[in-house]
């Protein structure tokens, strides 16, 4: 069967592609207006601002045959922003109408003490039986943003399923034939695979359908589960061949060679297999020259994604650049491609340290750098900064005009204090600019995830630099990914327990198969830490 897919080139489509295609079906792109009210079946990936979506689908026509869709009951099935714009409008974009198929109002999730956006798996709670949510079969589903649907009294009889985070949200709503969800199926793994499947396969008939609402958990509240990342740092080896490799603080070669410890697509499969919730791919000689269109990491996020079923995160080289054969892109254009070969986020480093001291230079944004111009067509949460930084210690605070903590960890002359100095180019140059003053322009200027890397923990085992995570989990609102140092399953329960981190991500000890995701999530599990 041919399944129909409304792609208007905002973002991230490939990943629904390959999980139509994983499971068995031929994909078809809406070429008109017609093939939206004609499709026997049609899957509608909303990715970027509900303006941007909106203003898309009304360039091209789309509006009425969509609406027109809906009323006939035809198989439809929204994901993320595209529930949202079954919604009458949003704050993301005021003044701009959405189709306004069931009554309320999109919302931003208010400041509390929860991360905003919500970036991680959640549960849902079914209102009423469906034929493509069993809640006996799910267990956390995942969800990226930072906007919802209210749970209104007018809208009530749309919604199939709410989620609580800091408040009740729509996670998903459905009538007949047409269905939408919040969070996204083609990242969420199996428990995801199998609602598409579902909707793909056909329903059962609606007799089936009619009988009570479930006995469900209605009155349990869900809980967001902290992500267990696994991280692969590529770079060519000195024979050409591009490799997972790992620092010892950020020094990735051992007797003279670069250390080989896997293939990134292989390996990738693997911790996804293994459970892990998130992929990210770091492209440690992001500052070489390569044609765009042969950027390696291109090639390694196309296959990865064929089979890899969560969030990919790629990073390195993100900014403007000009390649060996002298044509020159934007930031944006290096993060689109990455984008449209299966990316669901952009991890930037070097070049969000100068363009935080810029920033704090002029106190102006000029809308021109990479973060501001990749989160305001992509969001926020498709932008995610990699810091670097390591420790400065100082006899007194006095000593410098940097965020300065008291350590329990004493310097090489028993110094009580220490700043954290980012880095640019791996590690490879201090900046005179602190961890607080990068993580809050950063946020300012629009990223949406703080991963925070630390040269002084890299590859020692030693565990996370639990002052460094507290230091920035109190300085922003958005998650934080605390990374570098783990050496054992405790070390996650540790930094979990310590810190209010909202992911904590590791690569030599999976790379070196001497801890597996697996032991990490049950040891967090038995501790009683919420993990899909
Ligand atoms: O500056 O935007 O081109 O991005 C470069 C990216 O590559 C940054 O994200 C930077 O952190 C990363 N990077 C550059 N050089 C290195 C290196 O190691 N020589 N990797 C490097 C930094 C940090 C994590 C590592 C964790 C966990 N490594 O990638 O996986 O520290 O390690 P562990 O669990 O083994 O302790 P740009």
């Amino acid at each position: 069967m041919v399944i129909t897919l409304l792609d208007y080139g905002a973002g991230n489509v490939r990943s629904v592609r390959n999980a139509i295609r994983k499971l068995g079906y031929t994909v078809k792109d809406v070429q008109s207006a017609e093939d939206i009210v004609t499709a026997e079946k049609l899957i509608f990936p909303g990715v970027g601002s509900f303006g941007l979506v909106m203003n898309r689908l009304r360039e091209s026509g789309y509006v009425e045959p969509l609406r027109q869709r809906i009323a006939e009951n035809k198989p439809f099935l929204g994901i993320c922003v595209a529930l949202q714009a079954l919604y009458e409008g949003s704050e993301e974009s005021p003044g701009i109408a959405g189709l306004g198929i069931i009554p309320g109002q999109v919302v931003r999730f208010s400041k509390t003490d929860l991360s905003v956006p919500q970036i991680g798996w959640n549960g849902i709670r079914l209102l009423k039986k469906s034929a493509l949510l069993k809640e006996e079969e799910i267990d956390k589903l995942y969800f990226v943003h930072s906007y919802h649907a209210q749970v209104t009294e007018a809208g009530k009889d749309w919604i199939l399923a709410v989620t609580d985070y800091g408040t009740e949200f729509v996670s998903a709503v459905e009538k007949g034939n047409v269905s939408a969800f919040q969070f996204h199926p083609e990242k969420s793994g199996t428990a995801g695979l199998k609602i598409l499947a579902r909707f793909l396969d056909g329903r059962p008939p609606e007799a089936e359908l009619s009988c009570s609402p479930p006995a469900g958990n209605t009155e349990k509240s869900t809980r967001i589960a902290k992500r267990i990342i696994a991280c692969l740092d590529v770079r060519s080896n000195d024979h050409g061949d591009l490799v997972v490799t790992k620092g010892d603080q950020y020094d990735v070669r051992h007797e003279g060679e670069v250390r080989n410890l896997g293939k990134p697509v292989e390996l990738a499969k693997r911790y996804y297999e293994e459970g892990a919730d998130e992929i990210t791919f770091l492209n440690i000689t992001g500052f070489r020259d390569f044609p765009l269109q042969d950027q390696p990491m291109m090639e390694v996020l196309e296959r990865t994604s064929e089979n890899v079923f969560v969030p990919l995160t790629i990073g390195g080289g993100i900014r403007e650049f000009t390649d060996s054969e002298n044509t020159s892109y934007s930031s944006l254009d290096v993060a689109s491609a990455y984008f449209r070969s299966g990316a669901d986020k952009i991890s930037i480093g070097s070049d969000a340290v100068y363009t935080v001291e810029a920033y704090l230079q002029t106190g102006q944004k000029t809308g021109k750098s990479s973060i501001e111009q990749i989160s305001i067509v992509y969001g926020a949460q498709a932008v995610v900064i990699s810091v670097d930084p390591r420790r400065v210690y100082v006899q007194s605070p006095e000593q410098t005009s940097h965020a300065v903590i008291t350590t329990a960890v004493p310097g090489p002359n028993r110094e009580q204090y220490c700043w954290y100095q980012c880095t640019v180019k791996g590690g490879r140059e201090g900046r005179d600019i602190d961890v607080v003053q990068l993580v809050k322009a950063c946020e300012e200027l629009g990223a949406g995830e703080i991963l925070l890397n630390c040269i002084d923990r890299d590859g020692t085992n030693s565990g996370f630099d639990l002052e460094l995570i507290d230091l920035v989990k109190k300085s922003v609102s958005i998650p934080v990914i605390a990374s570098s140092g783990a050496g054992k399953a405790s070390h996650f329960v540790e930094v979990f327990q310590e810190t209010s981190t909202d992911a904590a991500l590791a690569a030599g000890i999976f790379h070196r198969r001497e801890v597996s995701i697996k032991e990490v999530k049950e040891a967090s599990k038995a501790a009683g830490i919420e993990i899909r």
